[in-house]
């Protein structure tokens, strides 16, 4: 409410000092004698701001969105971000409302800053690959913060690869991705990862269909051998890790699921996927067969998947499922039997299904229909109770669209997502109308907002073709409103020219004004990937480690390590040909500073950086080893290497950490074994 005041105060200004922008207090002339500008008290804003928005053309408008944004040095966003970092494979975690990118999380793809893949955290990202395939990126899509009674608890971040379907744990004590599991029965996902409301499930629903288990099959039997999945990877929580052992999938028609969410409150013990290609299109263009994009668009409607993960779960934990890859799977058949699976048609190739923040509603935009359509709960309920339903080709109950629908909005062209605000308010994102809908909502929230429910409230535009958007925690049970971002696919004009591959753009919008226009405040370029999904949590719900918690700690185990080196214990071990370093940093120096080893031996190199400073973090590269390590303060990391180059590779610290950090150095001597000097062979 004070911010509000505090820009109305100023916008009044600007207006009233009109469009020369020259300062001029509410009595008098603008400009003294002498031509010094006067401000008007209160104002905060000195002369010397007036001028520099005339000179560099800035409209009121500019000049509050500036405000709104600009974070003094050492002051704090209040949210963060956590994005997909799209095919980079990583997070971004971004401040808001400052859109300062403060991270970029190592996740499926090797990252040398942190250290990820050059000699930690290797192990995690080998549990991603799919066979003998070393799989070192991902086209991340939805990132899931972990939920307690359907709200951020700021402790874990997940996040799914769409293209090699796997899903990653990040704690979010340390920023660190602790797990990379692979799925077991498809080979590529998209409706995940996503929460159940306590975190007890992360869900990963499937895409584009296949014959489960990554098995081989002709595309003439796509309707008998082609299936879909979704699979409920069960979080535990307190070692951090997904358990595949209490892990299931189920068995769906090869429709394409899409994106899933699951219910919450009302709805709670539900999951709901859309699906695109009901019509179940091969492809096939090149032997006169329509293109995907019109054969899996012929149908008026695609089906929406009724999750029932309680009696899933149930059946899961009597045995009643089958395995694929040595992974349980509730088959279709059993799917139906149980009652576990049902349907509703929905329109047009519908993308998002969203649910509201009391469970009570599920909002789904047709790509190719300006309407969202909303579903009630309590209408599903009442029609499976009631026992109302058709058949579709496998059995699968289908609910009547007019028996379950509560209200179409129409919002405009190509809607895809929706999020929601603490006013009653939803907002679409509009791919080809490149805007978000602002739209009044019904049920309970009627109460909290003016109009009519179920309206289009007003819009705004974006640049450009818009895919997801997020708005404050609005995806959760109670949304803050506050902020929107849309995160936009093409930026075309709006960043100098780099070049023919253009970065995204991510837009910050303020929402927090009902009953004036949404304005934008501000455009961020992501020079990396193309993000998908994002969420935006509030910063007081995370409680990250300023440094670790004792010295010698594995952040992979979050314990201390066995192979911790307190100070005075440093030393190197010999074996046979099994060398083992115990090695402290500090600044400024490693100790040892000699480690002379031959060529054939095996090294096992542990070091513990021994800090407890914040901030004092140091680096550890091997040249031609391909080692660079990050030791945050308190940090132990061990490292294996086959040294099978002899020479002299001088190890030194990454991070600039000290006035004599260029002297945080050492020499690693590997004597040649057979009077080979060289790396190069002779
Ligand atoms: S999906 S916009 Cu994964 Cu909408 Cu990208
Ligand atoms: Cu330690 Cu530079």
């Amino acid at each position: 409410m004070k911010r509000n005041v505090l820009v109305l105060t100023i916008l009044t200004f600007l207006i009233i000092a009109g469009c020369s922008l020259v300062p001029q207090s509410p009595e008098g002339p603008a400009v003294q004698e002498g031509g010094e500008a006067v401000v008007p008290a209160g104002s905060g804003l000195s002369a010397d701001a007036a001028t520099i928005a005339q000179t560099r053309g800035l409209s009121p408008d500019d000049v509050t969105a500036a405000l709104r944004t600009y974070m003094p040095t050492g002051v704090h966003d209040d949210y963060l971000i956590f994005a997909s970092g799209g095919h980079s494979g990583q997070v971004m975690v971004i401040g808001v409302p400052s859109m300062r990118l403060l991270k970029v999380i190592g996740v499926f793809t090797p990252e040398p800053w942190q250290g990820w893949g050059y000699g930690a955290g290797n192990e995690v990202l080998d549990a991603g690959n799919i066979g003998d395939k070393e799989i070192r990126w991902a086209d991340t899509h939805h990132p899931a913060l972990s939920e307690t009674g359907g709200d951020y608890d700021g402790q874990f971040l997940f996040i799914n690869d769409k293209a090699n379907a796997r899903v990653a744990v990040i704690d979010l004590r340390d920023f660190e991705t602790k797990q990379i599991l692979k799925n077991p029965v498809a080979l590529n996902d998209h409706g995940g990862a996503m929460v159940t409301p306590n975190t007890d499930y992360v869900i990963e629903g499937g895409q584009y269909a296949a014959p489960l288990g990554w098995e081989y099959a002709v595309l003439d039997e796509y309707n008998d051998t082609y299936r879909g999945m979704v699979t409920f990877w069960k979080f535990d929580r307190d070692s951090g890790r997904l358990d595949p052992n209490r892990s299931f999938a189920i068995e769906l028609p090869p429709y394409w699921q899409d994106l899933c969410d699951a219910g919450k409150l009302a709805s709670d013990g539900w999951v709901f996927c859309n699906s695109f290609n009901a019509e179940r299109a091969t492809g096939g263009i090149e032997d006169g067969n329509p293109p995907f994009e019109a054969g899996a668009s012929q149908g008026d409607t695609d089906m929406m998947h009724l999750i029932n993960l309680v009696k899933a779960e149930e059946v899961f934990e009597a045995g009643s499922t089958i395995e694929v890859n040595g992974f349980a799977v509730i088959s279709l058949q059993t799917a139906i039997d149980e009652g576990i699976l049902y349907m509703t048609p929905e329109p047009k190739s519908p993308h998002g299904v969203d649910i509201t923040p009391d469970g009570e509603f599920l909002v789904v935009s047709g790509k190719l229909d300006p309407h969202v359509t909303i579903y009630s709960f309590d209408k599903m309920m009442a029609t499976i109770e009631a026992g109302q339903w058709d058949t579709d080709d496998y059995g699968v109950p289908v609910l009547a669209l007019d028996d379950v629908t509560e209200a179409r909005v129409e919002v405009g062209l190509g809607p895809l997502h929706t999020q929601f605000d603490d006013q009653g308010y939803a907002y679409t994102s509009l791919f080809l109308d490149s805007a978000v809908a602002r739209w009044s909502m019904g049920g309970d929230f009627a109460e909290l907002h003016p109009e009519e429910p179920w309206q289009l409230v007003s819009k705004i535009s974006v640049h450009y073709n818009i895919g997801h958007l997020l708005t404050a925690e609005g995806d959760t049970v109670s949304p803050d409103g506050k902020y929107l971002v849309a995160m936009n696919k093409w930026a075309i004009d709006r960043f100098a020219n780099v070049g023919p591959l253009l970065p995204q753009n991510f837009q910050l919008i303020d929402i927090d004004n009902i009953g004036d226009a949404m304005q934008l405040l501000y455009d961020m370029p992501i020079g990396l990937g193309e993000p998908h999904y994002a969420q935006m949590i509030e910063y007081a719900k995370l409680s990250p480690w300023e440094v670790y918690p004792e010295i010698g700690w594995d952040s992979h185990s979050q314990s201390v390590s066995p192979n911790a080196v307190q100070p005075g214990e440093e030393k190197i071990v010999r074996n046979g040909n099994e060398v083992e370093v115990f090695m402290t940093a500090v600044r400024s120096h490693f100790t040892p500073e000699h480690v002379e080893i031959q060529q054939g031996d095996h090294v096992t190199w542990h070091i513990t950086n021994i800090e407890r400073a914040y901030d004092a973090t140091h680096g550890f590269s091997i040249p031609a080893y391909n080692i660079n390590l990050s030791l945050e303060p308190g940090e132990a990391i061990t490292f294996e290497f086959d040294a099978d180059q002899a020479g002299v590779f001088s190890y030194y610290c990454t991070e600039f950490c000290s006035a004599l950090h260029l002297e945080m150095t050492g020499y690693l001597l590997i004597e040649p074994s057979s009077g080979s000097t060289a790396m190069v062979d002779e």
